[in-house]
């Protein structure tokens, strides 16, 4: 992405979100009574994961040191209603660089046309680069790719082919 991804969110930003309803913040375990499952399972398959299994997920993921799960919540109904999560990945090129990923975006589908699409992909692309990250990647179906593209994200010709093996 450029090197100011916020210059794409002129309203908006993590310190300002626009609306005082709202607040971006990092995953607390508290989440679990908010919602933060269930907003989970409108991207993919989660599963029936108990208290204690997100507990111990929390925790593992608290003291690698390399997960950022950020949320928005509607503070008037304590409802987790935007997440996503900045993954980091240590490396020796570029000098012991590290590189992000952004995985599991999404916003509840009743929110649409709020930005907070672009409020929550903003915060997280400039945390990457707060934390020294040299790039940020993201996998995502056909019809975000312009969404993506608005706000920094680009294909590489030749270098942009995202290959999976499921188990
Ligand atoms: C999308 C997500 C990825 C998530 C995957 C789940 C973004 C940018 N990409 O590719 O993070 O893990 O969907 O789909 O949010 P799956 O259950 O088919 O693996």
């Amino acid at each position: 992405f450029s090197r100011s991804p916020a210059k794409f969110s002129p309203k908006i930003s993590a310190a300002n979100p626009g609306e005082d309803w709202m607040v971006v913040r990092p995953l607390q375990r508290a989440d679990f009574d908010k919602g933060f499952l269930q907003l989970l399972s409108q991207l993919t398959s989660t599963g029936n994961i108990t208290r204690k299994q997100f507990d111990e997920r929390f925790t593992q993921m608290k003291s690698s040191g390399g997960y950022y799960v950020t949320v928005i919540e509607d503070k008037r109904i304590s409802k987790i209603i935007g997440a996503a999560t900045l993954t980091i990945e240590q490396k020796f090129i570029h000098n012991c660089s590290v590189r992000g990923r952004l995985e599991d975006v999404v916003v509840n589908d009743t929110y649409r046309g709020k930005q907070l699409g672009k409020l929550i992909v903003v915060t997280v692309s400039l945390l990457a680069q707060a934390v020294g990250c040299y790039k940020m990647s993201l996998d995502c179906k056909d019809h975000l790719i312009k969404f993506y593209n608005t706000l920094g994200y680009k294909c590489e010709p030749g270098n942009s082919n995202a290959m999976n093996m499921r188990f």
